[in-house]
């Protein structure tokens, strides 16, 4: 009973959101450099290029490209097994599409995986998370044009080559998923480097660029099993189930559908093919999906070795209209809030039952082996006048989370290689920019507006998930 006992306790960050050194070592711009902080409701910008004056988080963040040799020390304090981070593909190839890789760049990430292995610590790596060379979205446009395709694979092969023997588990797409709400231009920009324009057909553009990266991703995987056969790579699926919002059967088949809508990328990195409901709902909206004979076999061939998933909260949805035949789901106007569960100051709903749902779901409909790669609980946190942090919330959070993937591991055996939580140390937030939003056991002095020391310091939480990973998740 219980985790298995290689079982990969560790932590999960991406590039951007915490090494800082933005122009160092021959680094390039990413799209992450062209974006502004957002903060106390205001949205967070991109900008064409980068502006003098603006505030742009992500150019300093935690300065972890100076940091790191202390942090990933204290990540060995705590026992972890694993630290998954993503390599910045502008510290390899600046523009994106150069000839030769920057060795610059290579070698801090040479660095830093012998830090970690050094801590008795692996790496798991994401290939790209959020941070695609700001040249590849002025020159093509991100994803939505095919010869990004090659320019990805190149990237990959080189870090597959240079760190092979060193990085066991890679994941290829962050949240590939997450632009299933293609109305949002955040998410257009994050996940396919699509700066869109006035006039574009964001759902056209959406289908597309996922459809490049799922065989830039297929071929990926390719490469690397023949680099070396040991690597496993896997996909990267933001999960939160969507649950009908009643029994009402009209309500259950919108949520089935939303499921479908929602989790058809995984299908494709784990089977190999499009769903036919995908290709219906293209059919309906005059969506015009370039997809050769030759890329379909590379799906085929290019079948991920595990699925990893972040799971934060669960979602639902209510059927709005009795005559609609389509049950069509559009992210932005189909959710509903759902009472039964509370949710982060924001809005995030805390849902650790969904997490042992969502085990089971992924396990049952793929049948591959899973890691969780991100699960935690972002929020403000205050300094005693004794100067600790007293973040019982955050253990709350994880304990609850924890004990729910251990029930599905117990009671419906799904094979969990393991779990990485969002994010061991305070950085960037995604989605707001904010420092503010803080996840981590480790607190980094460092506020909104830029000012602070960099100081790290340990939480309440530091000791309890140290514990955590000493009982192999028994004692909570
Ligand atoms: C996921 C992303 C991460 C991350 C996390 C928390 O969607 O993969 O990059 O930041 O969510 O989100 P946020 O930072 O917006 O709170």
């Amino acid at each position: 009973m219980g985790f298995r006992k290689d079982f990969l306790w560790g932590g999960a960050v991406a590039a951007h959101q915490l090494e800082g050194g933005w122009q160092e070592g021959g680094k390039g711009i990413s799209v992450a450099d062209v974006m502004t902080a957002g903060a106390n409701g205001v949205p967070r910008r991109i900008t064409d290029g980068v502006i003098e004056g603006e505030n742009y988080p992500n150019h300093e963040a935690i300065d972890f490209y100076h940091h790191y040799k202390g942090d990933i020390e204290l990540f060995g304090e705590m026992g972890f097994k694993a630290f998954r981070t993503s390599i910045a593909w502008t510290r390899i190839f600046p523009n994106g599409d150069e000839e030769e890789p920057n060795e610059e760049g290579l070698k801090f990430y040479d660095d830093l995986f012998d830090a970690c292995l050094a801590q008795g610590i692996q790496p798991v790596i994401t290939l790209s998370h959020f941070e695609m060379p700001w040249g590849i979205v002025k020159k093509y446009n991100g994803f939505a044009d095919k010869r990004v395709i090659d320019l990805f694979v190149r990237f990959a092969k080189v870090c597959f080559e240079r760190y092979k023997g060193k990085v066991k588990y890679w994941m290829t797409f962050n949240e590939i998923n997450n632009q299933t709400d293609w109305t949002s231009a955040h998410h257009l920009i994050q996940d396919s480097g699509i700066l869109v324009k006035e006039g574009d057909n964001q759902e056209q553009l959406m289908y597309q660029a996922a459809i490049n990266e799922l065989v830039a991703s297929a071929r990926a995987v390719k490469a690397a099993h023949e680099i070396d056969p040991d690597m496993m790579v896997g996909c990267m699926i933001a999960f939160c189930p969507i649950y009908p919002y009643s029994c009402n059967p009209r309500d259950i088949m919108k949520a089935y559908n939303a499921m479908n809508t929602r989790y058809w990328f995984g299908d494709v990195h784990c089977t190999g093919k499009v769903p036919t409901m995908i290709e219906k709902l293209w059919e309906r909206d005059d969506l015009h999906i370039d997809l050769s004979e030759e890329e379909k076999k590379d799906l085929l061939s290019g079948t991920v070795d595990y699925v990893g998933f972040s799971y934060y909260m669960s979602f639902a949805t209510k059927d709005k209209d009795e005559n609609d035949k389509t049950f069509d789901y559009t992210e932005s106007k189909d959710l509903v809030k759902n009472e039964y569960v509370k949710a982060s100051e924001w809005g995030w709903q805390i849902d650790p039952l969904g997490l042992r749902y969502s085990l089971n779901w992924v396990w049952d409909r793929w049948h591959k082996p899973m890691m969780i790669v991100e699960n935690g609980f972002g929020a403000v946190d205050m300094i005693t006048p004794e100067g600790t942090i007293e973040d019982d919330y955050r253990i709350d959070y994880l304990a609850s989370h924890i004990e729910a993937m251990r029930d599905a591991v117990n009671y419906e055996g799904v094979d969990l290689l393991g779990y990485t939580m969002w994010a061991p140390i305070d950085i960037v937030s995604a989605s707001t920019g904010e420092m503010k939003k803080r996840y981590g056991f480790i607190y980094v002095d460092k506020d909104n507006d830029g000012n602070g020391t960099l100081d790290r310091m340990k939480k309440k939480s530091f000791d309890w998930y140290k514990h955590v990973i000493e009982t192999n998740g028994e004692e909570l």
